[in-house]
């Protein structure tokens, strides 16, 4: 199952407290004080992992709550520091405070670490308030406790390419064509449930190979946005992306208007967030092969002739176009990457 939001509840360690104790030895009547510090509390601690897809396991495990630090004890030893605890994350992981909403952090590359909780320090011993004035100190303080807080997880996928349109549009089938993954494809709407990432490869003019990635995901109809089809909460996979690609059936197997397909996507794409406008996009016809006399095609062409959007003609079953799209897209990517993986702040509902 993919799931890409959770709460969960964290609480580091506390810190040990500080040990009051003084010093017997067998001739010495009034030794010193020899009480030792208290132990830190461990930190709970992120850390992003491409192994992992989902936050499912988040869902399972919502609660962390870390043990203390030990208390420190006599002949000046310390306690014990408690050990942190690390939990791994799906590479694009958005961690929010629950109550608030502030973003804490945002785990973008593979290892990267975030303490979420810190452990509290551990109390000092009567040893360290020992002085000129006071030879026999009886205070120690107790260990500091730990951070605690609920807290928002949310996956939002990276990816450089956000393939967005209706069900049935081509999307899936695009990405087999594009790249080596394996998406469900199927003759009927919303056959894709759960986003799909693949990775296409493209040459330079310099001869490189330069690699980007591709985000599909579940169609949109009109009306997403208030939850029509699947939503559009979904489209927070592609919100991170640096360009998209609208996807529009010219196909004569559908009575479509495809400039009114490619109207209503872009209005759900506004409704899910301002800044999805901002994104460069490409705007692709596809199913090419089965377009027959061309009439539909025709008419989103002419469109995006006139609104200087730019067009393709591309067909998965065939390979039509595909490659000329990949390398496009590439280079387009190459030139905006710079404002990609920035995870858009959530919109305040009125
Ligand atoms: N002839 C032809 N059929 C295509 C082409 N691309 C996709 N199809 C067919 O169109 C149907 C829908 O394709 P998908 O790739 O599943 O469409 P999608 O946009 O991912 O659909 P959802 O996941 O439901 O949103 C399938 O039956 C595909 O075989 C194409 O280039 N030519
Ligand atoms: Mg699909």
């Amino acid at each position: 199952m993919f799931v890409d939001q959770v709460k969960i509840y964290v609480k580091a360690g506390n810190g040990g407290d500080g040990c009051v104790s003084f010093r017997r030895e067998k001739f010495v009547s009034q030794g010193g004080p020899d009480g030792g510090d208290g132990g830190k509390g461990g930190d709970v601690v992120l850390e992003a992992s491409r192994q992992l897809s989902t936050l499912i396991d988040l869902r399972y495990q919502q609660h962390y709550k870390l043990k203390r630090g030990a208390h420190g004890s006599g002949h000046n030893s310390s306690g014990k520091e408690s050990p942190d605890r690390v939990i791994p994350v799906p590479v694009g992981t958005v961690v929010r405070d629950f109550e608030t909403s502030e973003l804490i952090g945002d785990l973008v590359t593979s290892g990267e670490r975030l303490i979420i909780a810190k452990g509290g320090k551990g109390g000092r011993g009567n040893s360290r308030f020992k002085s000129a004035t006071n030879q026999t100190p009886l205070e120690a303080e107790q260990g500091v406790p730990g951070e605690e807080f609920w807290l928002t997880l949310e996956l939002k996928l990276l990816a450089d390419v956000g393939l967005v349109g209706f069900p049935n549009a081509g999307k899936s089938s695009l990405l087999v064509a594009m790249t080596h993954a394996h998406p469900k494809i199927g003759d009927y709407p919303f056959t894709t449930l759960e986003p799909n990432l693949g990775v296409a490869s493209w040459q330079s003019s310099k001869g490189q190979l330069s690699h980007i990635t591709i985000a599909d995901v579940p169609g949109l109809i009109e009306g997403a946005h208030e939850g029509k089809g699947l939503g559009i909460q979904f489209l927070k996979h592609i919100e991170r992306t640096s360009v998209l690609l609208h996807l529009v059936d010219v196909s004569e197997m559908t009575m479509n208007n495809p400039v009114h397909d490619f109207e209503i996507i872009r209005e759900e794409m506004l409704q899910y967030h301002p800044k999805m406008h901002e994104k460069p996009f490409f705007v692709a016809a596809t199913k090419m092969d089965i377009a027959m006399g061309g009439e539909k095609v025709e008419t989103l062409r002419t469109y995006c002739d006139e609104k200087a959007f730019p067009f393709f003609e591309i067909s998965s079953a065939t390979g039509l176009g595909v490659k000329p799209l990949i390398r496009a897209l590439g280079i387009e990517v190459e030139k905006h990457r710079h404002n990609a993986n920035q995870a858009l702040e959530p919109l305040i509902v009125q």
